[in-house]
């Protein structure tokens, strides 16, 4: 039986639109190359633009629209004129909320050892899972801005760590870690967020009484930042609040061959909303509509995206094409030393993968 399946595409700001364009292409060949799998997709025009135009990152009912969908495929967000926390909350956040989107996957893998800006560094050194908590944590959007422009004036940002929403994703941590047969870290900062974070590495060790069989570490963040650089292999899968997630996984694409090859995942797990794939790295404003922009880490979401489907042999081509093609210098964007375009590149990828 032919599976089916409805693809949103919200190409969004910079070069957003120019790596969908490539992801897609490579959807379209795996439709061609498998009899068993059909893919339809709907563009839709939200992002700076749309803010521009209609004063608003997404249409009202944007959620509704997007609920039948199988998934979500998003480029990037934020452009000069908008202001990035609007840009940021009033989509991607948005969305990643309103869909219970709260497991963010997000792969630290070295695929070509020159790749990586530490020396004596092997590929099987640098092959971690961060998974993110996506829901609440510091990026709740809760605060207050007090006495705003006086000498009294006084700002909170406070951070949400509900019961609920920590113990799923440690839970969810748990089982991947058992899944896969591997060590799981988890990442906080106790000594100084005496809340959050003591609340954190409680329930952490709580969750941790129900899989005897999971190796685990417990790592201050500070701490966990200097090893991902010194001592990488010691990470496999890695579980973190929201913001601290964020920031280690941006260290983590620079020591793997930087933020070109950094894919996300955002995850609901029940299935109750639809998932969404996107590249890491923002809009790149400076490179915009020169065609030079890297589409491999927006392909290597496509792989993501194939895992959630059911299609994991897709995901691994993806992958060891990705692979296949960092071994070719000139064939790649300038970002990695080549002189090739977005468009090249992309139709390169296409041609490794269904040959
Ligand atoms: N490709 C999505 C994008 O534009 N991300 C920009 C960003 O700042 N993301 C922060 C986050 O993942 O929380």
């Amino acid at each position: 039986m032919v599976k089916e399946k409805r693809i949103a595409l919200l190409p969004g700001d910079g070069i957003g639109p120019e790596v969908v364009a490539e992801g897609v292409k490579v959807l379209k060949a795996i439709e061609q190359k498998d009899k068993n799998l059909s893919f339809t997709f709907e563009q839709f025009p939200w992002g700076c633009e749309y803010y521009l135009q209609n004063g608003k990152m997404m249409d009202d009912d944007g959620l509704s629209q997007l609920q039948h969908f199988d998934a979500i495929y998003l480029g990037a967000v934020g452009y000069p004129g908008v202001p990035d926390h609007v840009s940021l909350r009033d989509l991607l956040l948005k969305i990643r909320k309103g869909f219970d989107q709260y497991v963010n996957l997000r792969p630290v893998k070295l695929l070509n050892e020159r790749l990586s800006p530490l020396k004596g560094k092997a590929a099987k050194d640098i092959d971690l899972l961060v998974v993110r908590e996506n829901s609440e944590g510091e990026y709740s959007g809760e605060g207050n801005w007090l006495y705003k422009g006086e000498p009294e004036e006084v700002v909170l940002q406070t951070g949400v760590f509900s019961r609920k929403g920590t113990e799923r994703i440690i839970r969810y941590a748990f089982e991947e870690a058992r899944r896969q047969g591997k060590s799981l870290t988890s990442v906080s900062k106790a000594n100084a967020l005496n809340y959050s974070m003591v609340f954190w590495d409680s329930v952490f060790e709580e969750v941790k009484r129900d899989y005897p069989d999971v190796e685990t570490a417990s790592y201050l963040v500070d701490a966990a930042s200097m090893f991902l650089v010194m001592n990488p292999e010691r990470f496999d899968i890695v579980v973190t609040s929201n913001l601290f997630g964020d920031i280690l996984t941006d260290l983590g694409a620079a020591i793997a061959g930087g933020l070109g090859l950094a894919t996300g995942a955002n995850v609901n797990p029940e299935r109750t909303y639809p998932s969404m794939f996107e590249p890491v790295h923002g809009s790149a404003p400076d490179i915009a509509g020169k065609g030079i922009a890297n589409p491999l880490a927006a392909i290597w979401s496509v792989a993501q995206m194939m895992d959630h489907f059911g299609e994991e042999e897709w995901g691994r081509k993806i992958v060891s094409t990705i692979q296949q093609i960092m071994d070719e210098d000139e064939k790649l964007t300038p970002d990695f030393g080549g002189e090739a375009t977005t468009a090249e590149v992309g139709d390169r990828f296409i041609k490794l993968l269904t040959s």
